[in-house]
């Protein structure tokens, strides 16, 4: 018999398609509002070597729907690009002596040949790489016009520092054991002048939003950012401290309600604040005690099971509601940068607390009483709700909220707090400063007479100078400061000799805006055209990985906000709708070198073809859910694709025959399919899309082995439509099958089927009722009948009823939809 031969027919495609050019998307029918749009997008990749199997998958999961909307009449945006910048390439480049470019530009073309092969509907004239000073000219740009903001600047602080990578790393960059996420080494703290974006500014917005979005991502994603936003309600509260003209000592507290019950407070131990209220005689003990925590990381600090350490500052403050003297301490379990830096300590009631009073020998009063021991006596602090005691006006009060209430209004009344309306954020500044060198440099020139001065817009892009291999290698500073005469430069203000800035961006900077800059790639007069991005945003459906949840979706929501605010897009947030695809995996692990199950695409679409490949991964689970290859079968799903096309060589009728007169049953299976897969892709079952799209193939086989066979033209109706559904998953069996039935030029400019409502209408089937063995009753009902129904409706019969006649039912067995059998 004949079959399809992939290696053959996946060239002759590619040709058609290049062609066509079907795919590439245009603007002005978009903006004239001819055509509703679309704007689909998925993550673009970091050039790395060859695409794996994860691309394949995620790409695979894209291509259904960024098709689906083509033939559904939309004008689809749907762009691929680079994320060129960054280590693998610099590291690769010190590792063979090379420029990073060498690496970059090279894995790049082996990178969109494998696109190309891999048959996806990308509007190719769109591509675009952070790389190119074409691209970075406008990072460069938008670095600027943040900073005109008030949205970028420099400060100076701890941080994050790889002594194996010489780099410094924003906190996200820190793995929960204090380890480097590249590399693996301890991270240490080091202080440096660094640029920071102030997504703070933007904190209770990307928060709040958040709540619009829940519907459209997936949950796990909204709660990563959720936390990482770390939104709380709570109060400042008032501490007058002993020391002559201080301040009051102001704290962040979530639980005003336990006021009565701190015992002491604690400043952070690396603050300002410590060295200010500190004794005279403790300021030696303060400085010995810094120079030991300064080693240790946030995580680490905050950890409840880490021993606490700290010292007396020699001062006291004075409790407001108890009017008692508590001691003032210094310690790292408090947090210089969140709140206030400075914490009211009620160690019954906050574990960390308790266990730092006990450390230090400090009081422990309990003020709400949850019915379990005394915290001083057992070491455990109680956090529940209870009934407050030595809580002065609270007292006999059970329920926190009022607790809550009363005592900021208490506050308030006497000047000594603020309750409503504050909030604290977890959320940091975005640390954007890289000692690297393949990233878009920072666009200032330090002047000894004029300070930070902007580079000019006429003179972006800042292009890298030439460095290569051993000018690479890490040496605690930029590697841009080798370069001499490309640092030193005239001041744009004053003309004298200055300095340029010699970090690069964090390549999260590149990836933050790429979605806009696919608007216009080319455009040498801006970043994009705003009349675009009103035209085309925003993004209808974001495809990627969770590990990008939190960092890259948070930074793309904080610029597309700071651009709505500069007036340059009228859209608040980018992305409607976030999907995230679950791994590839292999034999239940997770593939990597180390286990040696890594399983290569390159081989697997060599083997079996593209399509086989693709209809594997789309179809193996929800694309949310891991997909394990070790239990998959791409030799199955070329069957599958070979029993489809064959049915494409077996249709008889012409093209453009009236399905009118053929076979009303598989008519039904076709129009409900169609109809289905509709909502299927639009919900993201693509699997069970191809679920449907299997059974309709089925369908037809047996109506062409019997019958009118591939002549009726029902058969010819379905396999249409088999084409077109099976394109979006397997697009080169489908142009085979596509030109078999005797269209041309490409199935991927074929008009969607029109579903006929009457052809949706169920039909019913005959459920036989039985009683003791007997048939008493014939019913109509319709396929998808449930068991419960169906039994329902069988002893409501009269016949049954007659039948049974008063007797008790002992079982009833239903076999829905066709079968009941009562047993009296
Ligand atoms: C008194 C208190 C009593 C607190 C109690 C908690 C429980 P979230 O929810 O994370 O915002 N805190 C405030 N600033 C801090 C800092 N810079 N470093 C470490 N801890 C800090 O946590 C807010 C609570 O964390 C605050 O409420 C404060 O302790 C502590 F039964 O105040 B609480």
């Amino acid at each position: 018999t004949e079959s399809y031969d992939p290696a053959a027919v996946e060239p002759k495609w590619q040709q058609v398609w290049a062609g066509l050019d079907p795919f590439r998307a245009d603007d002005d029918v978009v903006r004239r509002g001819e055509r509703e749009k679309r704007y689909a997008l998925t993550m673009f990749p970091y050039p790395s070597g060859d695409l794996h199997m994860g691309h394949a998958e995620v790409f695979a999961l894209h291509d259904v729907i960024a098709r689906y909307w083509r033939f559904r009449g939309y004008e689809v945006l749907n762009p691929m690009g680079w994320d060129s910048f960054g280590l693998p390439a610099e590291n690769a480049a010190i590792r063979n002596d090379e420029h990073p470019a060498t690496y970059t530009y090279a894995n790049i073309e082996t990178q969109i040949a494998s696109m190309q092969n891999y048959g996806l509907s990308f509007d190719w004239s769109r591509r675009l790489h952070t790389s190119d000073p074409e691209y970075y000219r406008w990072t460069q740009w938008l670095f600027l016009r943040l900073r005109e903001q008030g949205l970028a600047y420099r400060k100076n602080s701890p941080v994050n520092w790889c002594p194996q990578d010489q780099t410094v790393l924003a906190n996200e960059q820190v793995l929960a054991d204090g380890t480097c996420e590249r590399c693996g080494a301890e991270v240490t703290k080091r202080e440096l002048t660094q640029w920071y974006f102030r997504t703070t500014a933007y904190a209770q917005e990307l928060h709040d939003r958040l709540d619009d979005l829940q519907a459209t991502w997936i949950g796990k994603v909204v709660n990563a950012q959720r936390n990482w936003i770390g939104r709380s309600e709570g109060a400042h509260v008032r501490f007058d401290v002993d020391v002559e003209g201080a301040e009051p000592l102001t704290v962040f507290t979530t639980r005003p309600d336990t006021l009565w019950g701190a015992t002491f407070m604690v400043v952070a131990a690396d603050a300002g604040l410590a060295g200010e209220l500190v004794s005279d005689g403790q300021r030696q003990a303060l400085e010995d005690y810094r120079a030991q925590v300064a080693k240790a990381s946030d995580i680490d600090r905050l950890a409840t099971d880490r021993p606490k350490t700290g010292v007396p500052l020699g001062v006291t403050a004075t409790n407001p509601v108890t009017g008692e003297a508590i001691e003032v301490w210094a310690s790292d379990y408090v947090l210089a940068d969140y709140g206030t830096g400075a914490i009211m300590a009620v160690p019954a009631h906050d574990q960390r607390d308790l266990d730092f009073a006990r450390a230090m020998g400090l009081p422990v009063r309990r003020v709400v009483d949850t019915g379990a021991e005394d915290p001083a006596e057992s070491g455990v602090a109680t956090t529940g709700d209870g009934v407050y005691v030595d809580s002065g006006p609270l007292d006999g009060l059970r329920d926190k909220t009022e607790g809550v209430r009363r005592a900021i209004e208490l506050l308030e009344a006497e000047g000594r707090g603020t309750g409503t309306g504050t909030v604290n954020f977890r959320l940091r500044d975005w640390l954007l400063s890289r000692q690297r060198y393949w990233g878009a440099p920072i666009p200032i020139i330090h002047c000894p007479v004029d300070g930070e001065v902007a580079v000019p817009d006429d003179q972006l892009p800042v292009e890298l100078p030439e460095l290569r291999g051993a000018d690479l290698k890490p040496k605690g500073t930029s590697p841009l400061g080798a370069a001499t005469e490309w640092v030193e430069v005239d001041c744009p203000t004053c003309g004298g000799p200055a300095r340029r800035d010699t970090d690069t961006m964090d390549t999260f900077v590149d990836s933050s805006w790429y979605f806009f800059r696919y608007l216009s790639p080319h455009d040498d007069t801006q970043a994009f055209d705003p009349a675009l991005a009103t035209a085309w945003g925003p993004i209808d459906l974001y495809i990627g990985g969770d590990e990008h949840a939190v960092l890259h979706l948070l930074y793309a929501r904080f610029f597309t906000k700071a651009l709505r605010d500069m007036g340059l897009i009228d859209w608040d947030e980018p992305f409607s709708a976030y999907l995230s695809q679950g791994k590839v995996i292999n034999n239940g692990r997770k593939m990597s070198k180390s286990l040696g199950n890594g399983v290569n695409l390159g081989a697997q679409l060599e083997e079996f073809g593209v399509d086989a490949v693709r209809l594997t991964l789309v179809f193996a689970s929800p694309p949310e859910d891991n997909i394990d290859w070790a239990d998959m079968s791409p030799a199955g799903s070329l069957r599958f694709l070979q029993r489809a096309w064959r049915l494409s060589g077996d249709v008889t009728s012409e093209p453009g025959t009236d399905p009118a007169g053929g076979d009303v049953a598989l008519r039904r299976v076709t129009h409900r399919t169609v109809a289905d897969a509709e909502t299927l892709v639009e919900g993201h079952r693509f699997n069970v899309m191809v679920a449907r799209t299997m059974e309709l193939v089925n369908a037809t086989r047996k109506v062409i082995d019997s019958g009118a066979g591939g002549a009726d033209p029902s058969v010819r109706e379905a396999v249409e439509a088999v084409a077109m559904l099976l394109s979006m998953v397997a697009p080169y069996v489908a142009e085979e099958m596509w030109e078999r039935l005797g269209h041309a030029p490409s199935v991927a400019q074929a008009a969607w089927p029109t579903v006929d409502p009457a052809l949706l209408v169920e039909e019913s089937v005959t459920a036989v009722v039985q009683v003791q063995g007997k048939v008493k009753a014939r019913l109509e009902v319709s396929p998808a009948v449930t068991a419960a129904e169906l039994e329902a409706l069988a002893l409501a019969d009269p016949a049954v009823v007659a039948a049974v006649d008063g007797r008790e039912v002992r079982k009833v067995i239903v076999r829905e939809p066709k079968l009941v059998s009562v047993v009296v």
